[in-house]
């Protein structure tokens, strides 16, 4: 049992969570190949500005200093990516001793630190050779070239390293990747989508597999993102939609991995573009994941047709990938939004952690990113991010009240982000951190929600 007879939380994992090609730049250095992020971020029209991650906040030097803010914040976790061509620069062959040495020296100063690593393996920054020479994701070769690369990181890491996650948000891959084309490589179409998902999801099944054969002791999972869909009216019709939207969302990528197979819904709605687990397949991804991790940052409500209120967002929730699940989705006009338009909504929140645990019983769940955009065009302003304190303050009590009150079995929080870092399109235009990260000399600054999540640490530790 997990809490004192006060109420309080032992136990729990309290963390920020960051990527790579997002913090670290250095992206010459140490013997990195390039990225397809790298190569992306050169295409005119696709980042904002033309904005790259060349030295982003610079953490491939300045990590002691992210490590020493971290102690002043008070988690006891922090989860951080690896970055795939640092380890291998053409995503395939030997490991890069260069790329081995930083990350060890960021877990031994974590650990010194009393600060628990959880890696993430793949935050997007997929080697650009795979893409360009075996078509990335396309191709189901990029399935053993992941596990390759995953048992290198154990074999250097696993010592020391008890909590790892595969994939970052695969649902993003897929769908901004090849649905929307928004993101690397930038494809559009309402088939790749399903070939990406499955690739992933076979990716990541064969890495676990390796871990497990491995020996190497704790604990891996997967970070599917989700965000809520609550039905607009109590009909029948948009309560369906509502659940279908969540199965189509969090269901395509953690069904499998529960229960071997995508949900029915989709099988139904996808028909022959959704492709089928094969016995061998089914088996190597049924059970492969030892917890479940939950990005989460909005809701909309649902419905099976446009609400009379006008409010519709159009096609835009679902990455442009709606046609397949038939669901409208709208905005309340009373819903207080963060400056990239997600709704702060703390209760839909608490209603996903409920629907996660009733449909996959038993599995633990790490909140592996939650987090807020505020607008802080100065200094002044970002000393003064109220809404992020408020949104903070407000998702925690969400997931405290999960935890005490539904009996979820909740065990750790990250909030996305540390500090303020390339928020891929959007440049350096939207900033997510507790810690500001002043442009140009990159000094970090704490933010007001840096001392109020200190606070709620302190409070449920
Ligand atoms: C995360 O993804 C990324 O993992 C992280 O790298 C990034 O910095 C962070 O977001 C901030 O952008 O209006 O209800 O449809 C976020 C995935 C998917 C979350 C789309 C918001 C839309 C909300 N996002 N979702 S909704």
């Amino acid at each position: 049992m997990c809490f004192t007879k006060f109420g309080t939380i032992t136990n729990f994992f309290w963390g920020t969570a960051t990527s790579s090609y997002q913090i670290e730049g250095g992206v010459s250095e140490g013997g990195r190949g390039w990225s397809v992020w790298d190569a992306f971020c050169r295409i005119p029209g696709r980042v904002r500005d033309m904005s790259n991650g060349d030295i982003a906040c610079d953490s491939y030097h300045r990590f002691p200093e992210d490590v020493a803010m971290m102690k002043q914040l008070g988690v006891n976790a922090y989860r951080f990516s690896i970055a795939w061509p640092r380890i291998q620069s053409t995503g395939r062959g030997e490991a890069n001793p260069d790329g081995i040495a930083y990350y060890n020296r960021l877990i031994d100063l974590l650990l010194e630190n009393g600060i628990t690593p959880f890696i993430t393996l793949y935050h997007w920054d997929l080697p650009l050779d795979l893409e360009m020479a075996h078509d990335g994701w396309l191709n189901p070769q990029i399935t053993d070239d992941f596990a390759a690369y995953a048992e290198l990181c154990f074999k250097a890491f696993g010592d020391r390293v008890k909590h790892w996650i595969t994939l970052n948000e695969p649902w993003c891959v897929s769908v901004l990747g090849y649905g929307s084309g928004g993101f690397p490589p930038g494809r559009t179409g309402d088939t790749e989508p399903y070939i990406v998902a499955h690739h992933l999801l076979l990716a990541h099944g064969k890495a676990v597999r390796r871990f497990r054969e491995g020996g190497y002791g704790g604990s891996i999972g997967i970070s599917n993102n989700c965000d809520w869909r609550e039905p607009l009216t109590d009909s029948p019709e948009d309560r369906a939609a509502a659940q279908r939207a969540v199965e189509f969302f969090y269901g395509w990528f953690t069904d499998p991995v529960v229960f071997g197979d995508y949900p029915a819904v989709m099988r139904e709605r996808v028909g022959a573009r959704l492709p089928q687990f094969t016995a061998e397949e089914r088996a190597l991804v049924k059970g492969s994941a030892d917890f479940l991790g939950l990005n989460h940052y909005s809701t909309l409500y649902a419905s099976e047709t446009p609400p009379e209120n006008g409010n519709d967002i159009g096609a835009n929730g679902n990455g442009g990938m709606s046609d397949d699940q038939q669901v409208c989705l709208s905005v309340s006009p009373d819903w207080e939004q963060t400056d990239m338009q997600w709704n702060i909504v703390p209760w839909g929140f608490r209603k996903l952690l409920n629907w996660i645990a009733d449909r996959y019983k038993g599995y633990p769940v790490y909140v592996t990113e939650n987090g807020c955009a505020c607008p802080e065009p100065d200094a002044m302003s970002a000393q003064h991010d109220d809404q992020r304190c408020r949104f903070l303050k407000g998702y925690t009590d969400a997931m405290l009240a999960a935890r005490k009150e539904d009996g979820i079995d909740v065990r750790g929080y990250f909030c996305w982000c540390l500090m303020d870092n390339f928020e891929w399109t959007h440049g350096y235009h939207k900033r997510l951190g507790l810690i500001r990260v002043t442009p140009g000399n990159l000094e970090r600054i704490p933010k007001a929600s840096f001392y109020v999540y200190r606070e709620i640490i302190q409070a449920n530790r």
